[in-house]
């Protein structure tokens, strides 16, 4: 179970790590040019961290192509250089020392990364397993954990339409009309706007659509229990668990459906 409406729970980042963070920082704006080639792995990634903290879109593209040239996979690419450096920047956010601007520069800097590495983590070549409909909810604009969820379920073999940001109750069932998928997945950051995830459920139970697709819900603020209490089938914490999720549930409706078909 996870920390009730808690937007993180990380660990603080060490002081130390900070000081270091901002005198690299220094350096850069000296002019001090970095071959980020010539680096180890290990420091690599850690400059790769300094460079999304300072949203530098062209250095994280170069680094994440080094990294994949040196034979990285694309999940530990993402998990360990990406993924990492925005869980950093998301505790400096929250503690004040950075602010919407330059959080908007480094989301961009990850989204870059993020371009490189999605044919990759796609190119799994399994036929599709199923279709999902994904959007982040209403009055929310924060897309970067829903697109990565959307990559990997894709890499794992799904079909993923994804409806953006700011996706009221009418668009998410016109696309559910349209597209008929198996899973209808909602994505909230902000506390403000993951009630709205019930406004869409209780939407689809009026019209009579609740039982016809499995709603994954996700983003920061969620937990076990919010999700049950908006009427949804899970929440998952991040993308690998929503892999596992989606494709438990996509085994269970086919057990149900074959047991239907054999009845
Ligand atoms: C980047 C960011 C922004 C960027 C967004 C850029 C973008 N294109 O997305 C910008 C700068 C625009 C932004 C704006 C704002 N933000 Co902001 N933002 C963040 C930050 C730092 C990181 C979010 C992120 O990308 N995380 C990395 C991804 C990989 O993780 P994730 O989103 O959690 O996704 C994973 C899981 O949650 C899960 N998941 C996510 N979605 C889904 C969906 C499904 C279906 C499933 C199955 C799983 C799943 O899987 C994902 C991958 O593993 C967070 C801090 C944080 N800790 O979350 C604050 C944060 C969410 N923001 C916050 C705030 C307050 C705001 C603003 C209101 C600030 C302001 N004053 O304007 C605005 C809101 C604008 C709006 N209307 O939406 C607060 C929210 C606090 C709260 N209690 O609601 C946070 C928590 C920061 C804080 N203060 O602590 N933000």
């Amino acid at each position: 179970m996870q920390p009730s409406f808690e937007p993180m729970s990380d660990d603080d980042l060490d002081l130390d790590d900070r000081k270091d963070r901002a005198d690299d920082s220094e350096d850069e704006e000296d002019g001090e040019e970095i071959d980020l080639s010539a680096l180890s792995d290990e420091d690599l990634v850690k400059q790769m961290h300094d460079d999304l903290y300072d949203g530098l879109k062209e250095e994280i593209e170069e680094g994440t192509n080094i990294l994949l040239e040196r034979g990285w996979q694309a999940k530990k690419v993402l998990d360990e250089a990406l993924v990492e450096g925005m869980r950093i920047v998301g505790i400096d956010f929250r503690d004040g020392i950075l602010f919407v601007p330059e959080v908007l520069l480094a989301a961009g800097a990850m989204k870059g990364g993020m371009a490189i590495l999605r044919p990759l983590l796609a190119e799994t070549g399994a036929e599709t397993i199923g279709k999902v409909v994904i959007g982040t909810v209403k009055g929310d604009i924060h897309d970067i954990g829903k697109n990565l969820v959307g990559m990997m379920l894709e890499g794992a073999g799904f079909e993923v339409i994804d409806l953006g940001i700011n996706t009221d109750a009418d668009a998410f069932i016109a696309a559910l009309h349209e597209h008929k998928p198996d899973i209808l997945g909602m994505s909230a950051l902000l506390t403000t706007t993951m009630p709205y995830m019930k406004v869409v459920i209780d939407t689809l139970k009026e019209k009579g659509l609740r039982d016809d697709y499995t709603v994954l819900v996700g983003g920061a603020p969620l937990n076990e229990e919010f999700a049950s209490a908006v009427g949804a089938d899970a929440y998952c914490r991040d993308a690998a668990v929503a892999v596992e999720t989606a494709k438990d549930f996509m085994m269970r409706r086919h057990n149900i459906r074959g047991a239907m078909a054999s009845a």
